[in-house]
């Protein structure tokens, strides 16, 4: 294994990846926890598995996307809670390849994504609603939603906690290099070793040495996104940008971690879910994330034939055009220590500092603590002057210096970056 500051850096330096939510849930198309929100039992459940037939799957159509949007690297749910594994197990026949489809989709995924030039990585439920000794069948939240399949059988939970390892050394051993390792997730019932985390662990490691793994092996990593004792290389906050005193002050050192968030408010594909953040949104997310030391990864969900929603490719269009023009100001770049301003953000990267000026009309942007510090101030965009001084105003204090900016000057409503 080596060193985690070797192996942290193309994660701190690419910043923004694509998290793809898919399986046979496309086909009810409700989100991923159907099966346990709907109580389907196994049997109806399994008409989605015997239908399933994504013909218009087109893996480097995903990677281009992806690509397009600026996105540098991207996260497959190899299995989620449901069991369904999107990849040729030899330890269950409930996988892509007996499906109609008969193709391993993981696979074309991973071949896709490398030849794009992106990381790729694997998204892995410890959970699984289908194995018959997976406890409970079903949700340890609501065993009355067990599943009636299992319900009277004997379980044996060793026997699920070695069909994982099994399938983790399998995911680890056939597919070439994988950048990231993403755990999901530990009830408090069921955390750590009772998936042999430390063993495991080890295994991911010793089958990928250059890896990165999240946080979710413990479920009190997860409850405040911090890593410690299986904490991997990252906490994984879902759904919520953490402030800055999260994620410095709990070990008195900084974390490593990466937010993943929906696009609409389902992770697996949903065809009534239409309320859709904007591509400003997410710049916005993302820009937070960056000035604070995190990475981001927004989640998409195709449907049952294997294509990305046409919404969300139009807004991921949108935000690759935003980041083909200030990509300089994410890539790589991180927290300045300096007080959030109440404009927007700051980033920086080699001794550069960029301003994100997500307010319009303000007329002068205060730049707290900065006085004597700013040189030259351009947009990044086209290079053209921007106005900045130190000459007082009602704005700033002795410390400060400030941007001069019109209304009109700020080319960008999604975020103007000056540098
Ligand atoms: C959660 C899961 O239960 C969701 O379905 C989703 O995969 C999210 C990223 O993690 O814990």
């Amino acid at each position: 294994m080596r060193s985690r500051e070797e192996r942290m850096k193309w994660f701190k330096e690419d910043r923004f990846g694509m998290f793809i939510h898919w399986g046979i849930y496309a086909v009810p198309a409700k989100g991923e926890w159907v099966q346990n929100h709907e109580t389907i039992s196994r049997e109806r459940y399994r008409t989605y598995f015997e239908e399933f037939d994504p013909v218009r799957y087109d893996a480097r159509a995903w990677a281009k996307a992806a690509k397009q949007a600026g996105m540098k690297y991207a996260v497959l749910t190899t299995k989620h809670h449901d069991g369904f594994c999107l990849f040729d197990s030899m330890l269950t026949e409930f996988k892509s390849t007996n499906t109609p489809c008969g193709r391993d989709l993981v696979r074309e995924f991973v071949d896709a994504f490398r030849a794009e030039g992106l990381r790729v990585g694997f998204y892995y439920s410890l959970l699984d609603w289908n194995h018959e000794h997976y406890p409970t069948y079903g949700d340890f939240y609501h065993p009355e939603r067990a599943n009636e399949a299992y319900k009277d059988k004997e379980q044996n939970f060793d026997l699920y906690v070695d069909y994982l390892h099994g399938q983790v050394r399998e995911l680890l051993t056939n597919y070439g290099t994988i950048d990231l390792f993403w755990f999901d997730f530990s009830y408090e019932s069921l955390i750590g070793e009772a998936w042999r985390a430390t063993e495991l662990a080890k295994m991911v490691y010793e089958l990928q040495p250059g890896i990165l793994m999240n946080n979710r092996l413990d479920h009190t990593l997860l409850k405040n996104g911090i890593s410690t004792v299986y904490g991997g290389d990252f906490a994984s906050p879902e759904q919520a940008i953490p402030t800055r005193e999260v994620m410095s002050d709990i070990h008195g050192h900084p974390i490593e971690w990466e937010a993943c968030i929906t696009l609409n408010k389902h992770w697996g594909y949903h065809a009534t879910d239409t309320d859709y953040k904007q591509a400003k949104d997410i710049i916005r997310l993302l820009v937070d994330c960056v000035s604070k030391d995190g990475n981001l990864l927004v989640n998409v969900g195709p449907n049952a034939k294997g294509e990305i929603p046409k919404p969300v490719l139009d807004i991921l269009a949108e935000i690759g055009q935003w980041m083909a023009l200030n990509g300089f100001s994410i890539y790589g770049c991180r927290d300045t220590a300096l007080p959030v301003p109440e404009w927007g953000r700051f980033t920086q990267k080699d001794g550069k500092l960029y301003a994100h000026l997500f307010e319009r009309g303000m007329g002068a942007y205060p730049l707290k603590r900065l006085k004597g510090r700013i040189g030259r101030t351009r947009l990044l965009w086209d290079g053209a002057e921007v106005t900045s001084g130190e000459s007082h105003n009602d704005y700033h204090t002795k410390e400060d210096a400030h941007i001069l900016m019109s209304h009109s000057r700020l080319p960008d409503d999604n975020d103007t970056v000056i540098q």
